[in-house]
């Protein structure tokens, strides 16, 4: 076994926490390219020289540390949402830079380290790794806007460190990423371990309603072309018309509002809103991107609104590779016997573009009360060594197997 040091790890993962740290329980707030996210991975930059990595950020802001030769990739990502945990993507990394330390210390296999970038989707979905996979390009990305308006392509500028070449993926022999389950699943039935099989897919797209902005005293409720109103009509619209293509696995969002001006007095003149809907089927995905975009245009054309539809981001489903997907079924086994489940991720990860490059395999810890994206997100500690163990494991099988 790789002299995993389980007191280093919840040390560091405590130490990353105390970038951004909120204040309320153990939540966090580390956007992508924050003051807290570039310290945080100014800090974390450190601790991959330490254990002997060679550090390269890449254009967008990965931080990725390097063994030499070609290795296996473990981490995932440490930015987080506009109200975050401490563990989403922050596991996965420091689990990373554990591993490849032991297995450094130990002589074990090659292992490198990353910490993607925006992942978070402060400006795209996924868009560090998104980038790094092909699956966005960085022109394209570059012009990717905040919800303050902020461009992508402003946001890495800042980033300080980067270099102009991104890391080569044929160094790699696969992906690992070791992950909060976000979900109820695991609490709720005492399992321990979630060997993930498959990443739902996502669409996401930003809707503008233009109406007239008016008196909200003396403008008569018939003559008013209301924003808001128009919103709730097209949400109450596509929860209708979903119901025909949707199973209870589907799930949309409609997470960021903003009306303007957003005063008392004042019928609002125009909406921005995120639409966001996952499902485990691309075809699905697509016949309700059609529902999305119809709809909206009925709203506005029977109210006399302008609609303006922002670039759809689409990650496709994904299903994780055979070999590492065993490995680590293999290691829950010896373990965690009786204890671990295959399940499905119905949360986006690095993993998803990763897909694109090398091989994937993904491994869930459980989340008390299943909550995450929240200041209340937590695992026991138990639990996180428990996989940091079984991911351990893993990396020294398939270092032995010389996974090619
Ligand atoms: O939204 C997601 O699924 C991921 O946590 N970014
Ligand atoms: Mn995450
Ligand atoms: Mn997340």
């Amino acid at each position: 076994m790789l002299p995993i040091q389980p007191d280093r790890f919840l040390a560091d993962l405590h130490r990353l926490r105390g970038f951004g740290a909120s204040g309320v329980g153990k939540g966090v707030v580390r956007p992508a390219y924050s003051d807290a996210d570039i310290a945080a991975r100014a800090w974390l930059a450190e601790r991959m020289r330490e254990a002997g990595l060679t550090v390269q950020v890449d254009p967008v802001g990965s931080v990725f540390g390097l063994a030499e030769g070609r290795s296996l990739l473990v981490g995932s990502h440490t930015d987080s949402q506009p109200e975050g945990g401490w563990l989403d993507g922050a596991l996965g990394v420091i689990a990373g830079l554990e591993i490849a330390r032991a297995s450094g210390e130990a002589g074990g296999p090659p292992v490198s380290v990353v910490s993607f970038q925006d992942e978070e989707g402060r400006f795209g979905v996924t868009t560090g790794s998104a980038v790094w996979s092909g699956t966005v390009s960085l022109e394209e990305a570059d012009g990717f806007v905040d919800r303050d308006g902020v461009r992508f392509g402003a946001a890495r500028a800042g980033m300080p460190g980067r270099s102009d070449r991104f890391v080569d993926p044929a160094r790699f022999s696969g992906f690992l990423e070791m992950h909060i389950e976000q979900g109820p699943v695991l609490d709720r039935d005492g399992e321990v371990i979630g060997v993930v099989d498959a990443i739902v897919g996502i669409r996401d797209m930003a809707i503008t309603i233009d109406g007239a902005q008016n008196h909200a005293g003396t403008t008569p409720m018939a003559l008013r072309k209301d924003a808001f109103q128009a919103l709730a009509r097209f949400n109450a619209l596509i929860a209708e018309r979903f119901c025909n293509v949707v199973t209870p696995q589907t799930v949309w969002t409609i997470g960021h509002v903003a009306l303007h001006p957003n005063a008392a007095s004042i019928v609002p003149g125009r909406v921005r809103f995120s639409m966001q809907w996952r499902d485990g089927d691309a075809d699905r995905l697509n016949r309700m991107a059609a529902i999305v975009r119809d709809t909206a245009l009925e709203v506005a054309a029977s109210g006399g609104f302008e609609v303006g539809f922002g670039p759809l981001l689409a990650l496709e489903p994904v299903t994780m590779e055979a070999g590492l997907r065993g490995a680590l079924e293999q290691a829950a086994e010896a373990d965690v016997a009786g204890r671990w489940r295959v399940m499905p991720s119905g949360a986006l990860h690095d993993a998803t573009n990763m897909a694109r490059l090398m091989p994937v395999g993904m491994l869930f810890v459980p989340s008390i009360n299943g909550i995450s994206h929240a200041f209340a997100e937590d695992t026991n500690e138990a639990d996180l060594v428990t996989g940091l163990r079984v991911m351990a494991r893993a990396v020294e099988a398939l270092g032995k197997s010389a996974h090619p």
